[in-house]
């Protein structure tokens, strides 16, 4: 694999770095990384310790000190010599992202593609950290407010988007003026690893100090835990299951800090009598199947008006009867295996489940075996009918199971089934009748924090604030004005007259 070697990867890998330098521990067991295409093994990460971890935090430290006081279009020049980089070592890092985690080539590249938008847009945010300016009720006093870095931000990321989540906080904060640390799932550290080598360069030629752009992979019960009981960690952004960010947000809100959450989705797409279906067709099976399953953002409900729902069951067969499974290098597949086989364990266990709790699988779901197949990680995508209140439809089972769920009535009921899930992320409607669509976006309509008309439900820009409501965790990364989630707000009052007139009209003489 020629990519390997171009990203610097070897057979055997350190674990941990400040961005300059790579530490050197080797005594904390290996992660041996394979990839769920074949099966086969691609290298190894020695896992960093908890010296590392104390080491990389006091860096950082130091870091921030010098980092915050670089004004911040210059930190904004460093992000965009980053996109650079990232641009001459997209093929490369695309290709390395489909082959550890599974997603399509096709994907893998677009994931890149992301950081280098998120770079561009975090260059231009640089010259835009911006506060208001308000009229102060007193006279000759001036009021306005603006933003401050926080310190070291911790990155923790999932194993579904290897690369770009990292790029969607960790370039934001550095222009905000933060220093981050990135914790990647140990199910996909090369990627990570090719991503500290590639920004490596820049960070020389530009005398940033060791310690703005830290790594450290290591196991979860040693380093995430302290990272986040953490106090010199004021924020950690977490994308990750619902479970795992319910009892990271306990232990950081515990101590006071901040935390940026992108926990789970149970995301619907609601297709009304009006809907175009040469639209939503094909929009439906990318969000279902696209990424195996396995975005945040995968449409996992599809919630049908009975008057079009066999038309659009019959549209939905006949495209998973052409979808091909295998290799996600291979451009002519569409889907690529799932992450591991616990993955795969979960799958066949929701359909288990929908069956015993009364729904029907009416195509797939089978695990995959013979040539092409060897990893044990492919499995043919579900559809299933059924109905939303069934516990494990009200699950995110992270895999490609959509479920076909029918409405009647009119959008209002739809809207009301749509909502009816503890989770809050994504959503869409496809109609071509404005008062569904404008309802479908009301303050009485999706209660998400991503909601399209007749776009899936997946495949967000960067441009736009990203993140969900209820149980997904109320964070929001990316575009829009989500970079004030990386700073502290003060609010400053300034005196020019010689009067000492409080506010509130409160009156003091002494
Ligand atoms: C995720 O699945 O964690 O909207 C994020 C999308 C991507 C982001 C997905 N831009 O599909």
């Amino acid at each position: 694999m020629d990519f390997l070697k171009t990203l610097s990867i070897k057979e055997k890998n350190f674990g941990a770095s400040t961005g300059l330098k790579w530490l050197e521990t080797t005594d904390q067991g290996e992660l041996k990384i394979s990839s769920p295409a074949t099966g086969e093994a691609i290298a190894s990460v020695y896992q960093a310790s908890e010296q590392d971890y104390e080491a990389i935090i006091e860096k950082a430290q130091e870091a921030f000190k010098v980092w915050r006081r670089i004004p911040a279009p210059k930190r904004g020049e460093i992000v965009r010599q980053i996109g650079d980089k990232l641009r001459e070592f997209k093929a490369p890092l695309g290709a390395l992202v489909s082959y550890e985690m599974g997603k399509s080539l096709q994907e893998g590249l677009g994931e890149v593609q992301e950081m280098i938008d998120i770079c561009d847009f975090s260059v231009g945010q640089s010259r835009q950290l911006y506060g208001f300016t308000m009229h102060s009720e007193r006279v000759n006093h001036r009021m306005y407010d603006q933003y401050h870095p926080l310190g070291v931000v911790g990155i923790v990321t999932a194993f579904n988007f290897p690369v770009a989540v990292w790029a969607w906080n960790a370039m934001l904060s550095a222009v905000c003026g933060n220093v981050n640390l990135w914790k990647p799932s140990s199910k996909v550290p090369l990627t990570a690893i090719a991503c500290q080598h590639i920004i490596q360069d820049v960070l020389k030629e530009n005398n940033v100090p060791e310690g703005v752009f830290n790594l450290i992979i290591g196991r979860g019960a040693a380093i995430g835990e302290r990272m986040l009981h953490d106090k010199r960690v004021p924020l950690i952004s977490i994308t990750g299951s619902t479970a795992v960010g319910r009892r990271a947000a306990q232990a950081i809100a515990k101590r006071f800090g901040k935390a940026i959450l992108e926990l789970g989705g149970n995301n619907g797409i609601i297709i009304t009598p009006d809907a175009d279906l040469q639209l939503a067709i094909p929009a439906v099976v990318f969000g279902a199947v696209g990424t195996a399953g396995q975005r945040c953002t995968t449409t996992r409900r599809l919630i049908i008006h009975e008057s079009v729902y066999d038309r659009v069951k019959d549209s939905l067969l006949n495209a998973y009867r052409s979808l091909r499974i295998g290799d996600p290098l291979d451009e002519q597949n569409h889907v690529g295996p799932l992450i591991d086989r616990q993955a795969v364990e979960m799958f066949t266990e929701a359909l288990q489940a929908v069956q015993e709790q009364g729904g029907k699988v009416i195509f797939g779901g089978e695990v995959l075996s013979g040539a092409g197949y060897e990893s044990g990680c492919y499995v043919r995508p579900a559809l299933v009918e059924a109905e939303n209140h069934y516990p494990i439809v009200q699950e995110e089972t992270f895999a490609p199971i959509l479920y076909l769920i029918k409405y009647s009535g009119d959008v209002n009921n739809a809207i009301e089934i749509h909502n009816d899930v503890v989770q809050g992320l994504s959503s869409a409607i496809f109609t071509n009748n404005l008062r569904e669509a404008e309802t479908f976006l009301s303050h009485w309509g999706s209660d998400c924090g991503i909601a399209n008309v007749n776009i899936g439900t997946s495949g967000a820009e960067i441009g736009g604030a990203f993140g969900g409501e209820k149980e997904t965790g109320g964070g929001r990364e990316s575009g829009s004005d989500a970079w004030k989630g990386y700073m502290r707000r003060q609010t400053n009052t300034i005196k020019y007259g010689a009067e000492m007139p409080l506010a509130q009209g409160v009156k003091f003489d002494i």
